[in-house]
């Protein structure tokens, strides 16, 4: 009888960690993106490689013709123009016909460059090309670069001074420190790649913009990045999300002759956000916005302990 006890003891006991990882396993299952058993088992769903890409350009996105811009379906719904969830706005049409495209910001981009004269692309690209504005695209568990079910990404600032290509692009298969100062890190999961198209998110994505000769971060809720990767490690693609005018205001607000716009920035934003109504107000806080990039495949050195 004792002994039988005592068997019944120690069973139960081997059954506590047991449960534990019968529990863990089922959290992990719960999770969107590797959601069945069958992706768990699937081989590119074990531990992989990483593969580093590092942003080369990186632009405003623009409607043309009316009513087609690139973007992202960022609140899954097609918004018509009287439609009370978007405050208004209609969705726009991407060019190959995918409806509920969520990119208010692409609207706004003509008013802004004729504010500051068509350069802000240009203040980009410099930033990037002296090295002011490394972006790593860090995919980690890559196990397939063609097809991979289960692939996550780091997105984290370099540090180091690209060389240029003849097309005076930072050129590919570069080395770059990862930055240690003001280091801003973005992580997501459960992103997948689909015949050489890497797919990851909602996320929420900050990326540190130096315009007006000020630095600030956008940081985009419910972020989606897309991007194809070709064999030549070039990739080209998007990311997206929702933004908040009153922080690109606050952000810009010390720069050198901006205090002057600063209310027109507000009033256009505020008329063109279409995303997250506050349920009290039923005001749009947020714009939908996507930045269209390029990026080329790089060598992510971590950063030396002191
Ligand atoms: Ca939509």
């Amino acid at each position: 009888m004792a002994t039988l006890r005592n068997a019944h003891h120690r069973s139960r006991r081997a059954l506590a960690p047991m449960f534990a990882i019968v529990a863990s396993t089922a959290l992990f299952v719960a999770l969107p993106g590797c959601s069945t058993a069958e992706d768990t088992t699937d081989p590119t769903c074990q531990p992989g490689a990483s593969e580093a890409y590092v942003i080369t350009e990186l632009s405003f996105t623009r409607e043309n013709p009316k009513g087609v811009a690139v973007g992202f379906d960022l609140d899954k719904r097609v918004s018509a123009i009287d439609e009370q969830e978007s405050c208004g706005k209609a969705d726009l049409k991407s060019p190959d016909g995918t409806e509920g495209i969520d990119n208010q910001l692409a609207l706004l981009v003509p008013d802004v460059e004729k504010q500051v004269g068509n350069a802000v692309d240009g203040i980009i690209q410099g930033a990037i090309n002296d090295g002011r504005l490394l972006i790593a695209l860090d995919l980690a568990n890559v196990n397939d670069t063609r097809d991979d079910k289960c692939v996550d990404l780091k997105v984290s600032l370099l540090d180091g001074k690209p060389t240029l290509g003849t097309d005076g692009i930072a050129d590919a298969y570069q080395t770059f420190d990862l930055r240690k100062e003001g280091q801003l890190e973005s992580n997501a999961t459960n992103g997948k790649i689909e015949n050489r198209t890497f797919t990851i998110g909602p996320f929420p994505l900050r990326i540190p913009i130096a315009i007006f000769d000020v630095s600030f971060t956008i940081f985009m809720r419910d972020a989606v990045v897309r991007f194809t990767m070709d064999d030549e490690g070039n990739a080209e693609g998007l990311l997206g999300g929702g933004v908040s005018i009153k922080e690109i205001a606050d952000g810009v607000r010390t720069g050198a002759g901006v205090e002057r716009i600063i209310g027109a920035i507000i009033a256009a934003g505020n008329a063109a956000a279409d995303l997250a109504p506050d349920p009290d107000t039923g005001r749009c806080t947020l714009i939908s916005a996507a930045l269209a990039f390029k990026a080329r495949r790089a060598f992510v050195r971590p950063a030396q302990a002191p």
